[in-house]
């Protein structure tokens, strides 16, 4: 490994969210005398649970089921105190692993990769920060994180607004609401999962003057129904956990709650009413995952239980034409990622909140006052947030500038001059088991294309079992050199785009699922980039090629 000017490692990890803090926990366990480094931008870890500090952030999955599951001690420790974990006791949780593992001292804060380059000689990347230093590592192991490169609105004026104007990811970490949003007119720019947890915890500010949401499109969303766990409660469920993590390692997405094997046809329309009472009564997302096995794959039975939602709404909502509004006319109940909501309908029974339909009446402009409506109306604000999501998926990749194999570029349009040479073109990934990609030696991701998302720890902990046997194999056999075979790439690659045909609603509906960010140049149209085989198949895959002592897979 280079020494001079730069500073050299044998394994670097860029990212300390979950997937980086589980990376470091395991490569130090595992190779003790190996100098490991994580890089992180952020001022401390936590990724996803650092970043969004927005109002009303929290799990929409079980906390029981969140923890890392290798960490006994900490389970035996740790009290989670709601079943669904606010970002703020979550970002505890992480804090308290890295203290516990000593984690701290190996992690560089405040540091931003904006360059890497593959050294074919030597079988290095030599990454470069935004301040110029550079890193050497033979390996590298990305934990960017999939939903972590913000997006602002393409939307004229932007730059106009004179009021106070953020993104929820980017919020301002002395903003207290009480205190800041007190008589302030607050605008609102998007309904996904992070406006609707947004836009119910600000409704409920109440010194707040008015609230604005601005809805492009409306989103599918039912209860998530929190409650404390109190200590007596927390001590029962420690002698669960084993049974919590055996019960996700046999859903496809990793969560608690699995389908009901049963088509909806197969019942009778009392039975069907029966099971969608009971989910919807009930905590969490089997409201989503627990439905009739075809309620994804069949459109009647899609419609039928949409139909069930949409009358949910109609009863929680005292206006009958915003109720309308607030139901999505365009896609089918839980075609995209189902928020869960804790009041977000009866926010808008609030003589004070406001829904802005733009599919009647679209944003003209961003003025210095607040939102002009194509009706000619000027929505004025004192606070405009932007709850506009990411770039997800391959977005972090692309916010680095990659000089891969060959000086390849990891990401650019097919219409650029770069296009013919890069190796996901136009943002359409192509992996090996999505933790390796071509052209790209020696790097391993957790989390990214092509990977299944998911319970996010539970993925996190299986792609670093398989990414550290894979580095065991490495230093056993004096391999300085790892990359997938285009064969096994195009195999792969293919497979996974196969699987992406069952999710078949899910498929014709635009969201960052497909791959779809109007706000991202070269992402209008849907591609595959997540593995909708399920979590078993992919951990099964993963297990096979390293039974076959890593088919698929280049060494020197
Ligand atoms: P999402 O789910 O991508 O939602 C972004 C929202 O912002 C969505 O409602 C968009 O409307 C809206 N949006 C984006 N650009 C505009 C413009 N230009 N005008 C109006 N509205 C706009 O991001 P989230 O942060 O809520 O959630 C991401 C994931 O994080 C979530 O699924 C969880 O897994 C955690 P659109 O629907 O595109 O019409």
């Amino acid at each position: 490994l280079p020494t001079q000017a730069e500073q050299a490692y044998d394994v670097l990890i860029i990212g300390a969210g979950l997937s980086g803090i589980c990376s470091l926990i395991h490569i130090r366990k595992r190779f003790p005398s190996w100098r490991v480094r994580v890089i992180e931008a952020g001022e401390d870890v936590g990724g996803t649970w650092y970043w969004n500090r927005y109002p009303g952030c929290r799990f929409d999955s079980e906390s029981l089921s969140y923890g890392f599951s290798f960490d006994k001690d900490l389970l035996e420790e740790w009290h989670w105190k709601e079943a669904f974990s606010s970002q703020a006791e979550t970002h505890k949780y992480i804090k308290r692993v890295a203290e516990k593992h000593n984690l701290y001292k190996d992690i560089q804060f405040n540091t931003k990769i904006t360059t890497a380059h593959w050294n074919d000689t030597e079988h290095t990347w030599t990454f470069v920060d935004e301040a110029g230093d550079k890193y050497a590592a033979r390996f590298f192991i990305s934990c960017l994180g999939f939903l972590s490169s913000p997006t602002l609105p393409a939307i004229p004026g932007i730059e106009d607004f004179r009021g106070e104007a953020f993104h929820t990811s980017r919020w301002p970490r002395d903003l207290d609401t009480s205190r800041d949003f007190a008589n302030k007119r607050i605008g609102v720019i998007g309904t996904g999962a992070t406006g609707i947890q947004t836009i119910t915890a600000t409704s409920k500010e109440p010194s707040i003057k008015s609230l604005s949401a601005f809805q492009r499109t409306a989103n599918w969303s039912a209860p998530l129904r929190n409650s404390e766990i109190s200590v007596e409660q927390m001590a029962k469920y420690r002698m669960e956990y084993d049974a919590i993590f055996q019960r996700c390692a046999e859903t496809p997405s990793c969560f608690l709650h699995q389908a009901d094997p049963r088509k909806s046809a197969d019942v009778t329309d009392e039975e069907r009413l029966a099971l969608w009472e009971k989910l919807y009564a009930e905590p969490g997302f089997g409201k989503w995952l627990s439905v009739f096995s075809d309620t994804y794959t069949d459109r009647q039975a899609n419609e039928l239980y949409s139909k069930f939602m949409a009358n949910k709404i109609r009863e929680r909502v005292h206006d009958p034409d915003v109720a309308e509004s607030l139901i999505p006319k365009n896609h089918g109940f839980g075609t995209r990622r189902v928020p869960l909501e804790s009041g977000y309908f009866e926010a808008f029974n609030k003589p004070n909140v406001h829904l802005i339909d733009l599919q009647k009446t679209s944003i003209s402009r961003i003025t210095a006052d607040g939102i002009l409506t194509s009706d000619g109306k000027e929505h004025e604000l004192d606070v405009l947030i932007y709850a506009t999501g990411f770039d997800a998926i391959t977005g972090a990749f692309n916010a680095i500038k990659w000089h891969a194999k060959d000086d390849r570029p990891l990401i650019a349009s097919s219409d650029s001059k770069e296009g013919e040479r890069a190796i996901w073109v136009d943002h359409k990934p192509s992996t090996f088991l999505g933790l390796t990609a071509p052209a790209m030696p020696n790097m391993f991701i957790v989390l990214g294309p092509h990977q299944p998302f998911g319970n996010a720890t539970r993925s996190i902990e299986h792609a670093v079992q398989v990414i550290s046997d894979l580095l065991q194999y490495c230093k056993d056999k004096n391999y300085t050199y790892v990359e997938p075979t285009q064969e096994a790439v195009d195999e792969w690659t293919q497979h996974v785009i196969e699987c992406s045909k069952a999710a078949t609603l899910t498929n014709e509906v635009d969201s960052w699922m497909t791959g779809v960010n109007k706000n991202v140049k070269g992402k209008t149209v849907r591609r595959v980039a997540r593995y909708t085989g399920s979590a078993i198949e992919f951990r099964k895959r993963c297990e096979d090629c390293k039974l076959s002592g890593y088919k698929g897979l280049m060494f020197a």
